[in-house]
């Protein structure tokens, strides 16, 4: 009999690479969105109307669509605008986690049945590292109002898990890119303004701190991770990345050089774009999802970076202008 997955915030970027890994593997997919989120990707058959910072409809929205997995992946996903929104955001990105678990145990408790929980941690939540590459193990020490609400978020799915056994974990998921990630994410900042100067369309690009170093993988390859956690014998909690770090200005550099350009001509610093407080320096150890799951990244950096240039270029000889 076919599965039913539940996605919250289905229409963001990881939700619509998870729609169509789920579609491939026969499963009914439902989802939800905020009032205000803008559709992209696949059109999911099941949208249900539902702000985390509410919750309100939940028990409905469970009750309807008897998930059989539960993918959260809803919330104010931008730490920057965290630092100017750090109440909503650890509302919604926070006691929204929340608000799903206990929804989902009561749900449980009234149909005496069992749904997997996936909630979407993040390798934002080690911040100022204490070692590196970053693992299960390393301390958590967050550097945002967002961060901190992902931490909240964790360490209820592990109470939720300890506390009424429920099959509940973290994906720590470190960066992932595509050409459908948000366009406020510097790497999409990036490709879109690198295609409109290199079609004569825009003529320079205001950044903020180039020195940070990230691990950035394909968001496709992660939502496979996702769902291998939500089918393995016990609920863990994983590191997701590609074990590769690094700085912006090489992600800016191998980028421009694909459009034959050289970014110091184009790229001004924006003192406005840079943190309260940055995370200097993310490099996973992904050895464990390797080992228990099977899971390996297939893009690479080069094929990452070159596959949002050429998307974007396409995109903005279309629609640019
Ligand atoms: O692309 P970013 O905004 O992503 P960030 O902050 O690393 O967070 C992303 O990854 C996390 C996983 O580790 C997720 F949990 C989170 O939801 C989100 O998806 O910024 C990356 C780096 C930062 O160091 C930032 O300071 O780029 C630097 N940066 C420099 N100039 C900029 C800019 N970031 C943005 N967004 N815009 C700039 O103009």
């Amino acid at each position: 009999m076919s599965r039913t997955a539940l996605i919250t915030g289905i229409s963001g970027q990881d939700g619509s690479y998870l729609t169509e890994l789920l579609h491939e593997k026969g499963y009914r997919v439902h989802g939800t969105v905020a009032c205000k989120a803008p559709g992209i990707g696949e059109t999911p058959p099941h949208l249900h109307y539902c702000d985390l910072g509410d919750g309100g409809n939940l028990d409905t929205i469970l009750d309807e669509v008897q998930p059989d997995e539960v993918y959260n992946l809803a919330a104010q996903s931008h730490v920057r605008l965290s630092f100017d929104l750090p109440v909503y955001t650890a509302d919604v990105t926070g006691v929204g986690t929340l608000r799903v678990l206990e929804a989902i145990r009561k749900h449980q408790r009234r149909h005496n049945r069992n749904v997997r929980f996936y909630q979407a941690a993040s390798s934002e939540m080690f911040g100022e590292v204490s070692e590196s590459p970053q693992r299960e193990t390393t301390p958590f020490h967050p550097r945002s109002p967002y961060s901190c609400a992902k931490v909240f978020a964790f360490w209820q799915t592990v109470n939720y898990r300890e506390s009424y056994d429920m099959f509940a974990t973290n994906g720590i998921l470190f960066n992932h890119e595509s050409p459908r990630r948000g366009e406020a994410f510097v790497t999409r900042k990036i490709t879109i303004a690198a295609a409109r100067i290199k079609l004569g369309l825009q003529k320079s690009l205001k950044l903020g701190n180039l020195e940070a170093r990230r691990d950035w993988g394909f968001a496709g390859d992660y939502v496979e991770a996702m769902w291998l956690m939500l089918q393995h014998d016990e609920p863990l909690d994983l590191v997701i990345g590609t074990g590769e770090t690094h700085s912006v200005r090489e992600f800016l550099e191998e980028v421009f050089a694909y459009h034959d350009l050289d970014y110091h001509d184009f790229v001004e610093f924006d003192a406005a774009l840079q943190r309260p407080a940055e995370v200097s320096l993310l490099c996973a150890d992904a050895s464990k999802a390797h080992k228990v799951l099977g899971w390996e990244p297939k893009v690479s950096f080069t094929q990452l970076a070159h596959m949002m240039a050429e998307a974007d270029l396409e995109a903005q000889q279309v629609h640019g202008g």
